[in-house]
């Protein structure tokens, strides 16, 4: 797939404040990739409504993505942002995929499995066919390489698939086989409550997560009361697979940190958790910090992030356009 452009697609939906496992699985490496890469960051909207939102609060949460990803460090001016919904390629694509996917593909994705539960028969259909939607916004701009936390890595493979059927059914090699970037020592933040789940927006529970807005007190007193047990820190990789909560902790810092897992292990092995978790929570609030207060500071002049995303979506249309008009034609409409 070399002749294809280099260039980075990601989402993330607005369906409340971003948490540390959105920050360290996906945002931290969206900045770092911008070195590298052509970069197209969207706050996935339409990803959103799968299940029942507050729309005014949607729209709240949309800004406060955008903001988030600007105080995170993504230049809006060299890259583009933008909101999926304004930019009517997403969809007019995700229905030729819808075409191309098969419904054996949907039933076998985990996070539908998971989000349906026992409902499946009354949730909505876009529930469903996300990861055809999802597929959609990485390929109206031929992305190559998309930085996911591990959560998305079988939502990429669908994608794929997509791209390779497409590309077999017209006899075309139009699509590339987008690449999921998924690395760092936190891929999967898990809850603070309870180490076998996956840190979430929609978690009940509040102390489950850092908020990207939390302040250093709450930052504090959530890694306080953070599950773990009497046991001294073990000292090796081993006997932590049996320490959820644990290996979270210490994967947490590692990546706040940039060190290796082995090399974190070694300054706490055999001491106590307060002490791993009070340097755990300086190092947040070292990390977290400037991106709260640049947050904040964003919302307060909601016209100046309008103006970016309005600009964003422009730029993507302009890239988004000419790939479905040509998608178009491949499929035979005129
Ligand atoms: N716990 C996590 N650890 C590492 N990465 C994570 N991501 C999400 N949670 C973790 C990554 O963040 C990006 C944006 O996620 P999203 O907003 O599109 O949706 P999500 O994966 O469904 O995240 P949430 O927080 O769990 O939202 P809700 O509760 O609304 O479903 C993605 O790259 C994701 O991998």
């Amino acid at each position: 797939m070399s002749s294809f452009q280099k260039r980075v697609f990601s989402g993330v939906q607005p369906t409340g404040t971003l948490h540390l496992g959105n920050y360290l699985g996906a945002i931290k490496n969206f900045v770092e990739l911008q070195k590298e890469f052509e970069c197209i960051y969207c706050v996935v909207d339409q990803h959103a409504i799968t299940v029942e939102q507050n729309p005014a609060e949607l729209r709240s949460n949309t800004l406060e993505v955008l903001a988030s990803f600007i105080a995170a460090g993504v230049d809006y001016k060299k890259q583009i942002i933008f909101q999926q919904s304004s930019v009517a390629e997403h969809s007019q694509l995700a229905w030729v995929f819808n075409c191309v996917s098969r419904i054996g593909w949907l039933n076998r994705m985990t996070q539908f499995k998971d989000k349906a539960g026992k409902n499946k028969e009354n949730v909505s259909v876009g529930l469903m066919v996300y990861p055809n939607l999802m597929a959609a916004d990485i390929l109206a701009y031929l992305a190559t390489h998309v930085p996911v936390g591990d959560d998305q890595k079988q939502h990429l493979e669908l994608s794929r698939d997509i791209a390779q059927k497409f590309n077999n059914d017209f006899k075309v090699d139009f699509f590339p086989l987008p690449e999921p970037l998924i690395y760092g020592n936190a891929t999967r933040v898990m809850s603070l409550r309870d180490g076998t789940k996956k840190m979430s927006k929609s978690d009940a529970s509040e102390f489950s997560r850092i908020l990207l807005t939390d302040s250093d007190d709450d930052i504090s007193s959530k890694i306080k009361k953070a599950k773990s047990d009497s046991d001294l820190i073990p000292d090796n990789k081993d006997q932590l697979q049996n320490k959820p909560e644990c290996l979270n902790l210490i994967n947490i810092l590692s990546a706040c940190s940039n060190e290796s897992i082995e090399k974190t292990l070694v300054s706490y092995a055999g001491k106590e958790y307060s002490k791993l978790k009070n340097d755990l929570a300086d190092k947040l609030i070292q990390v977290i910090g400037p991106i709260r207060t640049e947050i904040l500071n964003l919302l307060n002049n909601k016209d100046e992030l309008n103006k970016v995303l309005d600009m964003g979506s422009e730029k993507a249309s302009t890239i988004a356009g000419p790939i479905l008009k040509e998608v178009y034609k491949i499929v035979g409409f005129r």
